[in-house]
């Protein structure tokens, strides 16, 4: 079955956002907010297990500052607090300091070279991969994606299958026809659990994450080209559909 699509998650797949754009949004929220709430560099792994900001601002509450769950206006102040994450991360990622990881802008010149159409699938806001291919592929970049699935556009995040099958019904595609390209064991057990062959590139807050069900693991798309990609991919047979990890 030969490969139709490439689709990207975007956190610690397109490019290590992270330790140096996520996490310091968050805490500049929080700090601006007046709250007491910090995320450090090491802790952040924690809080990063559960995907979507709000969703994580709110389980971060559930385990140390319940009481701010009590207040009436406790969604309304996490969305607020996750509105002005946003608008700080999609600033510093429009300014360029986020670089794309090695290999990734190639591949995605090969693709667009050779027809094989792209796609995303992330659990962050829109606005912010659209900061952040304008800034590391150029102005025009967020048009050579055919469909990007982010966000609140499915209720139910990764490690759900929801957004990658989001993406392919909209790629009109069978997802056994698209390679995912993730970074996490809840990337990889979405894509996986929605059919699409996945390889993982591992970035620095996944490391340790179990890859049972991947493709292939590799340390970054430097050299990887389409071909190879191609190749592995058609390693898969239609209905050998691959088998999920657990997840972490
Ligand atoms: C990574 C995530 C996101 C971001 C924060 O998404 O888990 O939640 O850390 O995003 P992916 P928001 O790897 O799927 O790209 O604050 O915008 O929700
Ligand atoms: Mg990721």
């Amino acid at each position: 079955m030969a490969l139709q699509a490439l689709v990207f998650d975007v956190d610690g797949t397109l490019a290590d956002t992270e330790r140096d754009g996520h996490r310091p949004a968050f805490n500049a929220a929080f700090a601006h907010a007046g709250l007491p709430w910090h995320w450090g560099v090491d802790v952040y792994g924690g809080p990063l297990s559960v995907t979507g900001g709000k969703e994580r601002i709110r389980h971060f509450c559930e385990r140390h500052d319940p009481g701010f769950l009590d207040r009436p206006d406790a969604d309304e102040a996490i969305a607020a607090l996750h509105a002005d994450k946003t608008r700080r991360y999609v600033a510093f990622a429009a300014s360029g300091r986020i670089r794309l990881r090695p290999g990734v802008a190639r591949l995605v010149s090969e693709a667009r070279a050779t027809g094989t159409r792209l796609a995303i699938a992330s659990t962050t806001r829109p606005e912010n991969v659209t900061a952040l291919l304008e800034a590391g592929l150029g102005h025009d970049a967020p048009g050579w994606f055919e469909v990007i699935g982010a966000g609140d556009v499915v209720p139910r995040k990764k490690p759900a299958p929801d957004i990658y099958t989001w993406v392919t019904e909209r790629l009109g595609l069978p997802p056994e026809e698209c390679l995912a390209v993730e970074d996490s064991s809840v990337g990889l057990h979405a894509a996986v659990t929605a059919g699409l062959p996945t390889v993982v590139t591992r970035s620095p807050y996944t490391v340790g994450h179990d890859t049972t069900g991947a493709l292939a693991v590799l340390p970054d798309l430097s050299g990887v080209t389409l071909a190879d990609l191609a190749t592995l991919h058609d390693t898969v047979h239609p209905g050998s559909r691959m088998r999920p990890g657990p997840t972490h």
